[in-house]
């Protein structure tokens, strides 16, 4: 029997310039994209010809990227829900979270934020004062320790290919760690030792969850970032990822009211009825102008 000239699999972990996949059989093959570009992700379902190259993907059910003025970074292929990891301490930005759940809903993702290191008590009521306003606009945050125990997040994995993303040392792969039995994700305490710089992970791995806990889920590791442009989406695109302020929209005065300093704004009347929190417009303010003038 002649073999057949493509074999089909998963990227299943992303070094840039080459790829892991896991083929239908459950083998590990490397491949690698035609051009200098690396246009595929973790998550992908890709072709792969006989001498390694990867020759296309399946159409995405969604596609998590970041960009900046110069290039978009791909974080993860068909993921469903993103696990957006935030820590007592250190402390996180909230604008970084606003970003990634632009990014999100653009694609159709569904968020939670995890509250990492709610062992760190000290730092708790910091922390859960800096996610109030996504708690309000709807968002779930499910506290946890993932040092101690990470089983409050084992209900929402089920069925659903989760990418966890956050800045560096919010504990993204300790917390693989303890929900992939196995995973042996490199942690800080790692790289430390091997004085390998200040982000551990370096290249985004897709893992499979227990099936008896989870069946159906994966979990996507990704790099540590601290910085999520938006240079890809429109302001319409920008606005659509501010849940909270569809039910206001076209009612402003003006229908191209940018919620700056229009008079009769219906967002800014939110924000002064306590509906809408001020830093999510200042948030909405700061990516629209971004946009506008080039940077990040
Ligand atoms: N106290 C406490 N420390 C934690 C917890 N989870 C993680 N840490 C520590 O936080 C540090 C960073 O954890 P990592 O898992 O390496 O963080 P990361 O988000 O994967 O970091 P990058 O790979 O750089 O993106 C390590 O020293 C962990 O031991 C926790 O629940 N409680
Ligand atoms: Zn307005």
């Amino acid at each position: 029997m002649s073999k057949p000239l493509l074999r089909r699999g998963t990227i299943v972990a992303a070094f840039g310039r080459h790829y892991e996949i896991e083929l239908a059989d459950g083998t590990l093959a490397t491949g690698f994209p035609r051009g200098k570009k690396s246009p595929f992700a973790v998550g992908d379902e890709v072709e792969l010809s006989a001498d390694g190259q990867i020759t296309g993907h399946a159409p995405r059910r969604s596609l998590l990227y970041r960009s900046d003025a110069y290039r978009e970074k791909l974080i993860a292929a068909n993921a469903t829900q993103l696990l957006l990891v935030v820590a007592t301490d250190p402390s996180f930005s909230d604008m970084l979270l606003s970003r990634a759940l632009v990014a999100a809903e653009h694609q159709g993702l569904h968020t939670t934020i995890v509250l990492n290191k709610s062992d760190l008590a000290a730092a708790l009521p910091a922390a859960r004062k800096l996610l109030a306003p996504f708690v309000a606009l709807g968002c779930r945050v499910v506290e946890l320790s993932a040092k101690l125990d990470a089983s409050p997040l084992l209900p929402l994995l089920a069925g659903e290919c989760s990418v966890l993303v956050g800045q560096s040392g919010m504990g993204k792969s300790t917390l693989t760690n303890a929900l992939v039995p196995g995973a042996a994700a490199p942690t800080r305490e790692l790289s430390t030792a091997l004085d390998s710089g200040k982000h551990t992970t370096t290249y985004a791995r897709l893992y499979k969850l227990p099936s008896d806990t989870c069946p159906g889920g994966t979990l996507i590791d990704s790099p540590g970032l601290q910085e999520f442009g938006l240079k890809h989406l429109t302001p319409q695109e920008i606005e659509f990822g501010f849940a909270e302020f569809r039910p206001f929209l076209g009612q402003c005065r003006f229908r191209d009211c940018q919620h700056q300093a229009e008079p009769d704004c219906a967002i800014k009347a939110a924000v002064a009825s306590g509906v809408i929190h001020q830093r999510r417009l200042d948030h909405f303010r700061q990516f629209i102008s971004e946009n506008r003038h080039g940077s990040h």
